[in-house]
């Protein structure tokens, strides 16, 4: 799926045609959930450089609102980085719980719903989040990320398990 022509042609509209995939994780929100995922930006996590860090988040279910699907703010990725801090809980999807500390916490952000092989593109400096699933369905997302092959680790990776 990561070679998918659909997914690479829209990502190299956004960082170019030498891309390399850098990660990619499953994101399973459970039917009837609570789970969710605090507001956060990727970058403080991957320790990249520069940032241009692309996750595609390809949904392989039904992403609606009801089903907690990704929520951003509109152009927060030209802010510059967030202070982040871990509120580990046993419902965050994000084991470390990861997240900005309590700034946006009251926002609703925009909701981005994706239907089953649709998929959505964020900056790896966009503040995201997600909320409950409240429907009978599980939410899964693949969610891809991509780098510019100029793109370099910088520092350790703390781990998110
Ligand atoms: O799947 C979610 O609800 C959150 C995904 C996310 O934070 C990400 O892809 O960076």
């Amino acid at each position: 799926m990561v070679h998918h022509p659909r997914i690479l042609d829209a990502v190299e509209d956004v960082i170019g045609p030498d891309i390399l995939v850098y990660h990619s994780t499953l994101f399973l929100k459970e039917a009837n959930t609570p789970a969710y995922v605090r507001w956060h930006q990727d970058s403080p996590y991957f320790y990249l450089s520069p940032h241009l860090h692309l996750t595609a988040w390809v949904a392989l279910s039904d992403a609606s609102i009801a089903a907690g699907c990704m929520q951003v703010l509109p152009g927060s990725h030209q802010l510059g980085v967030f202070q982040h801090d871990d509120k580990p809980e046993s419902m965050n999807m994000i084991r470390r719980g990861q997240g900005i500390s309590d700034r946006f916490d009251n926002v609703q952000g925009t909701f981005i719903p994706v239907g089953p092989g649709q998929m959505s593109l964020h900056h790896t400096d966009l503040v995201h989040a997600s909320g409950a699933n409240t429907t009978h369905d599980r939410r899964l997302g693949f969610a891809i990320s991509y780098i510019p092959a100029h793109v370099k680790p910088v520092g350790a990776v703390k781990p998110s398990a």
